[in-house]
């Protein structure tokens, strides 16, 4: 059986990061080792939420599992609670990785335009650097203009969006995936593999309507998938597919938008989709 690690909070209330990274990755057949790097009430939009670091962990246990030996086929992160945790999962991943594993960096901390309430502008920096050392990035356009220094637009174009992934690949990643991409009137994901300078695009119907933690969604599906043996594309697909049917089964809840998408009524869909 495979074994991913994922490295990410937990935010108590608000399905987001290791909530549903959890359950997902578990239903697409790989196994999901966990780091949690903080303890949130609730994910940062609330306000007061209340937050343990726990940034004096992730190295004691990076060195207990070398230690007894234990191999990840995948390193998987998500948000992180600070600038100095980044060095840590960098010191982390150098440390356990084989050459063969896949490191797959969801850099999440940016949406619209803007940084999430933890972060200052310096954070950006830091991620970019575990970026930087990634086979794979899952960015959305804020995220990506973040961590390039690219002045940030609502509205762009394919040259746009090419130009934001491609100063990302030159800092290291060896591909790009650009979700929640949207231009010309598309929407979708942008993939951009630096080895074969190759674009490959999925559009969707565009659902109108925005809801929290969609993001760590697609990143999870999209992570279990490619390690559990699917293609990147097919890993693409399908996780894409599996959040739009999330979004489109939440759209009329009332006040679901902080709380998050019912994922767990989708799971038969995307274990069907498995196939
Ligand atoms: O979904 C990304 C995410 C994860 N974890 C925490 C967050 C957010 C986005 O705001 O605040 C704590």
């Amino acid at each position: 059986m495979k074994r991913i690690v994922t490295i990410q909070d937990i935010s108590c209330v608000g399905k987001c990061s290791l909530t549903v990274a959890l359950p997902i990755i578990s239903a697409t057949g790989v196994e999901a080792a966990i780091i949690p790097t903080a303890v949130l009430s609730t994910h940062t939009m609330f306000k007061n939420f209340t937050c343990k670091d726990l940034d004096d962990q992730i190295l004691p246990i990076a060195k207990h599992w070398k230690d007894e030996g234990i191999t990840f086929d995948a390193f998987y992160t998500g948000y992180l609670a600070s600038a100095q945790q980044i060095g840590k999962v960098i010191s982390l991943i150098n440390d356990l990785k084989q050459d063969e594993n896949l490191v797959i960096v969801d850099p999440a901390m940016a949406d619209n335009g803007k940084l999430y309430p933890a972060f200052d502008e310096e954070f950006p920096h830091e991620m970019a650097k575990l970026c930087a050392q990634a086979d794979i990035i899952l960015p959305n356009i804020t995220e990506a203009c973040y961590m390039t220094d690219t002045p940030y637009r609502a509205d762009y174009d394919e040259t746009f969006a090419k130009e934001v992934v491609e100063k990302l690949a030159a800092q290291g990643a060896k591909k790009v995936v650009l979700t929640g991409a949207a231009f010309d009137g598309k929407y979708g994901v942008l993939l951009y593999d630096s080895e074969t300078k190759k674009y490959f695009t999925y559009f969707q119907e565009k659902i109108d309507a925005a809801f929290h933690g969609t993001g760590d969604i697609f990143s999870s599906a999209f992570t279990g998938l490619l390690v559990s043996g699917k293609s990147i594309e097919e890993s693409i697909k399908i996780a894409a597919d599996y959040t739009a049917e999330c979004i489109r089964i939440t759209k009329n809840t009332p006040n679901a938008n902080w709380y998050g998408v019912d994922f767990e009524r989708v799971i038969p869909y995307l274990i069907d989709r498995i196939g």
